[in-house]
């Protein structure tokens, strides 16, 4: 998950290897041009390469220039990033900011007064984003931007607040880097990125056949009118939310934050990867809220129960402003989910298990991926590329009201168009009991298997209580597997008696 999530089986790797691989996808959008030019001081909303930028945007930071300007536009100009960079400037700006990343506030406060280039590569609120959440944890509340969020709380004397705050701009300082990142965090999705509907939808289809159809072949499909009894469709807002759970603490990425201070930020912020809300505990935390929501009839059976309090985490209120999501990822543990949108609206793109999205590298042993730095540099960088597949992935827009089902093992990315909440869970039926066990047992389940802290042993605890609650269950699914698997192999062998492989074509006799 983003930024991958808590709940995310492929863990991501640590943010530098993610900035490279990203990175160098970023220079080859820029050999190829797709990175827009921008005039100086153009402050068109549609840059004429077809992004449209947020209303609600942030100023273009110091008037940071993608390098393609320097190099076509302003040629002959001095780029200041390297001059006020000295030395330093042979390294990368990744490099350069991992570096910065080691300092304090104060020295990186004292930093940005000493060149130009200092002061923009200082002032990269991702850099402020990492001070806050270090050191204040969730206790804060975001005045605008990550630097004057610390300030405000670490030395409030200051004022640094409004027009006071990061106004230099610089006319003459090139980097993609920079460039894209608040290119990324200011632009909207493009509509041809939404366009593509080919999701499977169905409404009011009944329990058997949404097995046959959809959970036995392992399929994605987008349930309409399930939600309908839910009070929580009527009801949760941010508002009531709020209220109900005043003093109660969310899972915020790596830190706890309370609903009100959360929203304070997620109303005003415009960044790469927002903040997302993913709390796998929120109903024992607002039990109010658990009864205000019901697993839709099509995921009742839910094995993992056996396990009682042991069982892993299985179930999350997701909230997140337009923009914030779920980067691609396989669901834990080789569990299928249901992801129900309360309010909002969110974009799915979904691969399934055999084909790894464009721009997605996974470890050989399945245990870290690596990705794009944002969703929407994915969307930018990468999303094009499935045109030309012959297997194109399963996209969509769930809307409030809408049930998502997504099978085990397929790689699934989600952004939200507008402020979004929504329930999600994960659950093991008999459907994919056998694929579950099997994914517990693998050698490196330590690394692999997530939502508990007893991970080797999950796999023979399951085994057993399922053994003990439905005794022979597991035999039997065995042994439905392997008369399958046979019947698969005898087609196999129809063909070949049928065929003559040699000459490549085929034999009938009559
Ligand atoms: O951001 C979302 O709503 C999607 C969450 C998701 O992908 C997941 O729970 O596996």
């Amino acid at each position: 998950m983003p930024i991958c999530n808590s709940k995310s089986l492929l863990i991501a790797s640590n943010l530098r290897n993610r900035r490279r691989k990203s990175k160098s996808k970023r220079q080859k959008l820029l050999r190829n041009e797709r990175v827009p030019l921008i005039e100086e001081e153009e402050e068109e909303e549609d840059d004429g390469a077809g992004f449209k930028l947020k209303t609600t945007g942030t100023a273009r930071e110091h008037g940071v220039q993608p390098l393609g300007n320097l190099y076509f536009i302003n040629r002959g100009a001095v780029n200041a990033r390297n001059t006020g960079l000295g030395n330093l400037q042979i390294l990368t700006d990744e490099l350069v900011l991992d570096i910065l990343g080691l300092l304090g506030a104060t020295h990186l406060g004292v930093l940005a007064t000493v060149t130009k280039s200092f002061y923009i590569f200082a002032n990269h609120e991702p850099l402020w984003r990492n001070l806050v959440l270090d050191e204040l944890k969730g206790e804060f509340l975001f005045t605008g931007s990550w630097k004057s969020t610390y300030v405000a709380a670490c030395h409030p004397k200051f004022q640094l607040s409004g027009a006071a705050e990061s106004v230099l701009k610089t006319r003459d300082f090139y980097s993609d880097y920079l460039f894209q990142s608040w290119l990324c965090a200011n632009l909207e999705m493009k509509p041809e990125w939404l366009e593509r509907d080919n999701v499977t939808r169905v409404r009011g289809i009944s329990v058997e056949d949404f097995i046959t159809k959809f959970e036995e072949p392992n399929k994605p499909v987008l349930l309409e009118g399930c939600l309908d009894d839910w009070p929580a469709i009527k009801k949760w807002s941010k508002d009531y939310l709020t209220k109900v759970a005043k003093d109660v603490e969310f899972a915020v990425g790596s830190v706890e934050m309370k609903l009100e201070n959360y929203f304070s930020y997620s109303d005003s912020v415009s960044e790469e990867r927002p903040l997302y809300l993913f709390d796998p505990k929120f109903a024992e935390k607002v039990p109010i809220l658990d009864s205000e929501y019901d697993v839709p009839v099509y995921f009742r059976e839910d094995l993992f129960s056996v396990l009682g309090n042991e069982r892993p985490d299985y179930r999350w209120i997701i909230i997140g402003p337009s923009g914030s999501g779920s980067s691609f990822h396989i669901d834990p543990n080789s569990t299928s989910a249901w992801n129900a949108v309360i309010t909002g609206s969110k974009k799915w793109v979904l691969f399934p298990p055999d084909v790894v999205p464009p721009g997605v590298h996974p470890s050989p042993d399945g245990a870290e991926v690596a990705c794009p730095v944002s969703i929407i540099e994915w969307f930018m960088n990468f999303y094009g590329d499935t045109k030309s597949w012959k297997k194109k992935p399963i996209e969509c827009i769930c809307k409030a009201g809408e049930v998502m089902f997504v099978p085990n093992g397929w790689w699934h990315l989600v952004i939200n168009l507008e402020e979004s909440i929504a329930i999600t869970q994960n659950y093991v039926s008999r459907r994919n009991l056998l694929n579950v066990l099997d994914f517990l047992k693998k050698p490196n389940a330590k690394e692999l298997v997530s939502g508990t802290s007893d991970r080797e042993n999950l796999h023979d605890k399951f085994k057993k209580a399922i053994e003990g609650v439905y005794p022979g269950t597991i035999q039997e699914l065995e042994k439905k597997a392997e008369e399958e698997k046979r019947a698969e192999e005898q087609k196999v062998t129809f063909w070949d008696s049928v065929s003559d492989s040699k000459a490549g074509a085929f034999k009938f006799s009559f």
